[in-house]
């Protein structure tokens, strides 16, 4: 904890002062997706008892039923970017196409690619829920942006977030200078510095995945989880199971206490579930900044181009030590992957 406190805009302000080299015009999108955050958390946090609860009807591009939290944070965000006069073009997990800036307002030289509400099929259920967000420097030169400005590698990213709302409300991001934590406190409307510098451990004891696709995976995947449950060696014990069901939540537990997020590809959906452009990219470069690592099971997700808004990649993601023992068992290569599951 620091010995004073020490607000985001502060910090952001301070990090700039630090790195006169670096143009720092994108913190002030940082700033107004941290604004954008405040209002959110403060319709999140009602939802109990304003009729935002329950389905709009409508679905989403991925075909998923569009809760209205849904809606109301990608309106949010959208009303807050849309008029800061920074950005080219936004793509969002609730849009099929990119989404260009209103007519009325200057182009700047920045991209955001973000997830809304991600996990929102936990709203109802007063589970945590959380925005994620990426920004990129547009490579197109004047006008409106395109899509290939939002379809970079994640390695191009300025810097990645992502809002955890719950019991407090915690905004993580970085810029490639570590990873910084911040806790909303609603009485001064403020996000505080609360965890500066996070690391995460080499190793865990958590691996985060939801079972109930068990019968689909790969023998290798199954191996990898068979093998977390039996004794380990290098932990001395079985790892646990943690599965919230929403990214955010598992991801940030994991990256303070150590552990594996990972949901592969399976036989009915072969790329897995999480989107590359605003899931997998933002997390993996706050992972590699941690400490952490985050791969496709393959390669590094930072250096996986996109071909499409919402392409799909399976993802492992978390302490170095799990994704680089779950990749041996993908490949076939680990001794543990020819022993047949046990008990
Ligand atoms: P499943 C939520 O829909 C999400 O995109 C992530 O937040 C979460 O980790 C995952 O999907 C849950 O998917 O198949 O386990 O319900």
């Amino acid at each position: 904890m620091t010995d004073r406190f020490v607000t985001l805009s502060q910090f952001v302000l301070q990090q700039e002062r630090d790195h006169p080299e670096a143009s720092g015009e994108f913190t002030g999108v940082l700033l107004d997706i941290a604004l954008a955050a405040k209002m959110i958390n403060a319709a999140v946090i009602r939802a109990g008892l304003v009729d935002v609860l329950g389905a709009t009807g409508a679905t989403n591009v991925q075909g998923e039923r569009v809760q209205k939290l849904d809606v109301f944070a990608h309106d949010t965000i959208m009303k807050v970017l849309g008029s800061t006069g920074q950005l080219a073009v936004v793509a969002s997990e609730e849009d099929e196409g990119i989404v260009p800036m209103p007519d009325d307002a200057p182009i700047g030289k920045y991209v955001v690619n973000f997830d809304p509400l991600d996990g929102s099929s936990n709203i109802d259920a007063n589970v945590n829920i959380g925005t994620i967000f990426s920004i990129l420097p547009r490579i197109s030169r004047k006008g409106h942006g395109t899509v290939e400005d939002c379809l970079q590698a994640g390695r191009r990213q300025l810097c990645a977030g992502y809002v955890l709302y719950g019991t407090t409300t915690m905004l993580v991001y970085t810029t490639g200078d570590g990873v910084h934590g911040f806790t909303y406190e609603p009485g001064i409307g403020e996000f505080l510095l609360s965890h500066p510098n996070i690391h995460t451990p080499a190793r865990g004891r958590i691996y985060s995945a939801n079972e109930g696709n068990y019968a689909r995976w790969s023998t290798g995947m199954k191996r990898y989880v068979d093998w977390l449950k039996q004794e380990s060696r290098a932990t001395g014990r079985p790892y646990s199971g943690r599965y919230v069901g929403s990214l955010v939540a598992d991801f940030h537990r994991n990256l303070l206490y150590g552990g594996i997020y990972l949901y592969p590809g399976d036989g009915r959906n072969p790329d897995g579930k999480l989107r590359l452009l605003y899931e997998c990219a933002p997390l993996a470069f706050i992972a590699e900044q941690a400490g952490g690592a985050a791969s496709n099971g393959e390669r590094r997700i930072m250096d996986l181009a996109p071909g499409s808004l919402h392409q799909r990649s399976p993802l492992f993601l978390g302490s170095p030590e799990d994704v680089k023992e779950c990749e041996a068992f993908l490949a076939g290569t680990h001794e543990g992957a020819n022993e047949e599951r046990r008990g």
